[in-house]
């Protein structure tokens, strides 16, 4: 990693902490561990708290506030969020300013510049943006957010007790690292009923995605405009997740999620986060039960709910009679007969920027509105509308913190039923776009070792180390355990024929869908449609006759492999696999994903029987004209490919977006599937004071454990 690189990336240690300061007129300088000094930097031991540490200097810029405009205009510690279009524009404005910047060189010295002078959660938004569209910094891998910002992944209380073994280590014996625990008991308790799912709303992986999709897919910004079939995507990465959360609410008993339509009535879930936005110690905001939204009326931003509901109206009649009237008057088509290959923009692309929403890429802004942007906002500051308790938005505020409410759900179960009314209206596909008569799936097993079609899921904990984003004002590291469901790695056999005399190339698409309602009862394809997630897509030879294929778990087609995040803090590693990725590696960009352990929903103790479908579609139709794609493409159904187009050109949730041909009758496909069983065992536990842990937390999961 060259000087600069590691330069770049000391400035996402601690983002609360000043770095830089005055030195020789004319410089300004930051200092930096010796073990992350660049090679060949000046080294200068200097007095203060960190004496004997490298001090990189850094050349100021002239002019520096004018070019950075609007980003000076979130006060430090506050919350940035991506759904406020002022905090959009800052953050373009910041953009900007880094991307004038033509060498690595150049950009740490603008960003070691810029990093005192404006919000700590803007910076870091930013200088991630520009790193993962770089060519020149592909091979960055940037440190994980929940250990850049861990104040919004660890509730406080967790952090106070870390900070108290902080300060017992200055009158005891010091540690080589301060361990504190967090989970399960996450943010509430199972008084609330939707605490169950605490665990996964709460979960660091899920989090961190989501923040990193909304990075890969920003709204408005120039250089990331034009991301091949943008909205579409943005329609179904978010109506997935919402899949995922109704399995995991039925494996615990719960409904599937009620969307959120009327803005004028209390909401009953409440969510208090117990987060800080970062050292500053300012609070999340916290929504009791049974408030309702109100108009909005904070500093410049002003949200009314009579222009919400006139906004939805809009959008519905344009989604009725299948067309948008455009900021100049002109009328286009809404239609998923379209071909994105060809350079034609489905419906579903137009309805996904329209609702999303983007300013420049909204057919009309002024008139269809900001409605799924402004519902965030809304939600977010329900408590302090008008400002003048000073408090600072909840979680709905920010991509990384969002999905730990229940309301965020609720909010997005609203936003996909919008979604889903405009495929209602799209023809159901024909029996010839669903079969593909040369191949047939003969046999699909799934095994995780044991017994076949029963799959494991158990509760497991990893480390992440608080310290590089809060400072502790020690130098012993502070790592927090968190506790998160995962699976034992299953694989897939699959018994697939090909009936022509030749190779044929294929797709093989893999869903997996809870079969019971709620009332235990065998649902129909109608109820079970919108349940449907996908685990695997990929590519493959068949040769003529049979053909055996197998595929594990972790190759999945919606998943970052696990050591992506994978940090080895005990033997002292930075990431299992260097702190960077291969020179050829899309490093940075592979850091959008849905975590690998939360791949298989949770399953109840006694099994819960799961609908798993395999279909396999010709590759010639589905494939995309485009140079081979580039590698990092892992995550590529969640999270397209870099500068590449999306690689599949069904529409996004083939075959379950639309309906099928009559409301009788149900596709052939999905009558021959194959049952599998998700089950949660008993939590493995050797020392004693695990065992009493473990045996805390069996009581407060109930049912999970089953000894
Ligand atoms: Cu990802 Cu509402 O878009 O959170």
């Amino acid at each position: 990693m060259s000087e600069d690189q590691r330069g770049l990336l000391y400035l996402f240690e601690q983002p609360s902490r000043a770095i830089a300061f005055p030195r020789a007129a004319g410089s300004v300088v930051y200092d930096m561990p010796p073990e992350q000094m660049p090679p060949g930097m000046e080294l200068a031991p200097r007095s203060g708290p960190s004496p004997g540490r490298t001090v990189v200097t850094v050349s100021p810029v002239d002019n520096l506030k004018d070019e950075l405009g609007s980003a000076l205009s979130i006060p430090k510690g506050a919350v940035f969020s991506v759904f406020l279009k002022q905090h959009r524009q800052a953050a373009k404005d910041l953009i900007a300013c880094f991307l004038k910047r033509r060498s690595p060189a150049e950009l740490r010295n603008i960003a070691a510049n810029v990093h005192d002078m404006v919000n700590e959660s803007l910076f870091v938004y930013s200088l991630s943006f520009v790193i993962i569209r770089r060519s020149d910094l592909r091979n960055v891998r940037l440190p994980p957010i929940y250990e850049t910002f861990p104040s919004w992944f660890v509730p406080e209380p967790t952090i106070a007790k870390a900070r108290e073994e902080v300060s017992k280590q200055r009158y005891m014996p010091k540690t080589e690292r301060i361990v504190v625990d967090h989970g399960l008991e996450f943010s509430g308790t199972d008084e609330n009923p939707e605490h169950r799912v605490a665990y996964w709303r709460e979960d660091y992986g899920i989090n961190a995605h989501h923040w990193h999709w909304h990075i890969v897919f920003p709204a408005e910004i120039e250089i990331a405009l034009h991301r091949d079939r943008k909205g579409e995507l943005f329609y179904y990465m978010h109506q997935q997740m919402m899949a995922r959360y109704d399995m995991e609410r039925m494996s615990v008993g719960l409904g599937r999620i009620v969307k959120l339509d009327n803005w004028r009535e209390p909401i009953p879930e409440g969510y208090f986060p117990k987060l800080t936005t970062g050292n500053s110690s300012l609070n999340w905001g916290s929504r009791p039960d049974g408030l309702s939204v109100k108009n909005l009326t904070r500093h410049r931003i002003r949200i009314n709910i009579n222009e919400m509901e006139m906004w939805r109206d809009r959008i519905f009649e344009a989604i009725h009679l299948k067309k948008v009237v455009q900021e100049d008057g002109k009328e286009i088509q809404l239609t998923d007969d379209l071909d994105p290959d060809r350079g034609q923009k489905r419906g579903i692309d137009i309805v996904g920027d329209m609702l999303e929403a983007d300013t420049r890429l909204s057919p009309n802004y002024t008139f269809y509105g900001d409605m799924h942007n402004f519902g965030h906002v809304l939600l977010a500051l329900a408590h302090d509308p008008d400002g003048v308790h000073r408090e600072e938005m909840g979680v709905m505020g920010d991509s990384g913190t969002a999905m730990r409410d229940p309301v965020f759900y609720r909010w997005h179960r609203y936003i996909d039923d919008i979604f889903q009314e405009y495929k209602f209206l799209q023809k159901p596909y024909t029996e010839d776009q669903l079969n593909f008569p040369e191949v047939s799936v003969d046999k699909v097993t799934v095994t995780a070792g044991l017994e076949n079609n029963v799959l494991y899921t158990y509760f497991n904990m990893r480390e992440i180390e608080a310290s590089r984003g809060l400072d502790f004002d020690s130098d012993t590291p502070v790592i927090v355990r968190l506790t998160h469901l995962d699976h034992k790695p299953f694989k897939y056999h699959f018994q697939i024929s090909n009936k022509s005399r030749s190779k044929v190339e294929a797709t093989i698409r893999v869903f997996i869908a809870p079969m019971l309602n709620i009332r235990n009862m065998r649902m129909n394809f109608f109820e079970q449609r919108t349940l449907f997630a996908e685990m695997d897509k990929f590519q493959i030879s068949l040769k003529p006759g049979k053909n055996i294929i197998e595929r594990r778990d972790d190759e999945s087609s919606i998943t970052l492999p696990r050591e992506f995040n994978f940090r080895n803090i005990e033997r002292g590693e930075v990431y299992e696999d260097g702190t960077v990725a291969p020179p050829e590696s899309d490093g940075s960009f592979c850091a959008c994903g849905w975590p690998q352990h939360v791949l298989l929903p949770r399953g109840k103790p006694e099994g819960m029987p799961f609908q798993l479908v395999v279909m396999v579609t010709d590759w010639n139709e589905d494939k995309v004209n485009q140079p081979t794609p580039r590698a990092c493409g892992n995550a590529a159904s969640f999270c397209g490919i870099l500068n590449g187009k999306y690689p599949d050109k069904k529409p996004m949730g083939f075959p379950f977006d639309r309906l099928p041909i009559t409301r009788r009758t149900v596709p052939g496909w999905w009558r021959s599937t194959w049952g599998v069983s998700a089950t949660c065992p008993s939590q493995k536990s050797t020392s004693s004071s695990r065992r009493k842990k473990s045996q805390r937390n069996r009581r407060h999961l109930g049912k999970c454990y089953s000894k």
